[in-house]
């Protein structure tokens, strides 16, 4: 493949993902990562940090309405949000979508994420003059220690690989400290890579045994396609103080007032089924 492609190579060099470029539009390296940003022949802009892609305009609905909807619709009442990363904030918009919530914070490392998603994705930051939308640039980690015990109702964990600025997000220390801001029926979400990829090393497994040693009495991976990203076919993982993940709130998410393009009830209900392979994982 030639300068018109741009390809993302997995780990072990023994795949990649291409696809057909215009060409590079932005490129450069903030204080915390490099990220560029490639107009595609067909998947409209792509967003690339450290070379690995982070979204694309044609299926990050897929991703997006999967870490806020499930999440949402399984608290009883969220009123107050926090995200941990989603610097594109395409998980804040959908968040923003629900009109029982109040409060919705963005903690972002890189403030050059959002500054270029506005540029370049901007149907994704849409709502972020919503009056509720709030939005903190630093340490996600330290700014959740920060916070007052029992605040949050949920915590979606919107992060890049376990690599990097990333890694300390897939701790134990810091689902304790999501638990600490949570209050008593509060729910946590985090993006948990590729059921696909998933070898000794199991992150999918480390984050359920992690979250049970954080305090947290449940714990359910839900999965849904994301053809961006490694293998096509992606996870997330809710943890649950109190609330038994697979009872969601479904008459609400069949009767939602707002659009979605992949997420419903059913799709819901249909991501809670966990196939025997990655039941053995877990
Ligand atoms: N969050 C998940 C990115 C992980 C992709 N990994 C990769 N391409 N190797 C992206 C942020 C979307 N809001």
């Amino acid at each position: 493949l030639d300068d018109n492609w741009f390809t993302e190579i997995y780990p072990e060099e023994s795949s990649a993902f291409s696809l057909r470029i215009r060409g590079r539009v932005h490129a450069e390296q903030s204080p915390y990562q490099s990220i560029s940003i490639y107009e595609t022949a067909t998947f409209g802009y792509l967003m690339a940090i450290d070379g690995c892609v982070m979204l694309s305009t044609r299926d990050n609905f897929l991703y997006h309405e999967m870490m806020a909807h499930p999440v949402l619709f399984t608290h009883r009442n969220p009123r107050r949000v926090a995200i941990i990363g989603g610097g594109d904030c395409g998980t804040l918009r959908e968040v923003l979508r629900h009109d029982g919530v109040e409060e919705v914070w963005q903690a972002e490392i890189d403030q050059r994420v959002t500054e270029l998603s506005e540029q370049w994705f901007p149907e994704l930051c849409e709502a972020n003059e919503d009056p509720r939308a709030n939005f903190f640039f630093g340490d996600g980690i330290k700014w959740i220690q920060d916070t007052d015990p029992g605040y949050f109702d949920v915590i979606i964990i919107d992060s890049t690989d376990p690599v990097g600025p990333a890694e300390g997000l897939f701790t134990k220390d810091f689902y304790r400290d999501c638990h600490m801001a949570l209050g008593e029926n509060g729910l946590m979400v985090q993006q948990t890579e590729s059921p696909l990829m998933e070898g000794p090393k199991s992150i999918i497994r480390k984050a359920h045994e992690d979250m049970k040693a954080a305090g947290y009495h449940h714990s359910k991976t839900l999965v849904f396609p994301q053809p961006v990203y490694p293998t096509g076919w992606w996870s997330c993982t809710i943890a649950g103080k109190v609330t038994p993940l697979e009872h969601f709130r479904e008459a609400d998410a069949g009767a939602r007032p707002f659009p979605t393009r992949y997420y419903s009830a059913d799709v819901h209900r249909g991501a809670l089924a966990t196939p025997p392979f990655l039941q053995d994982i877990i």
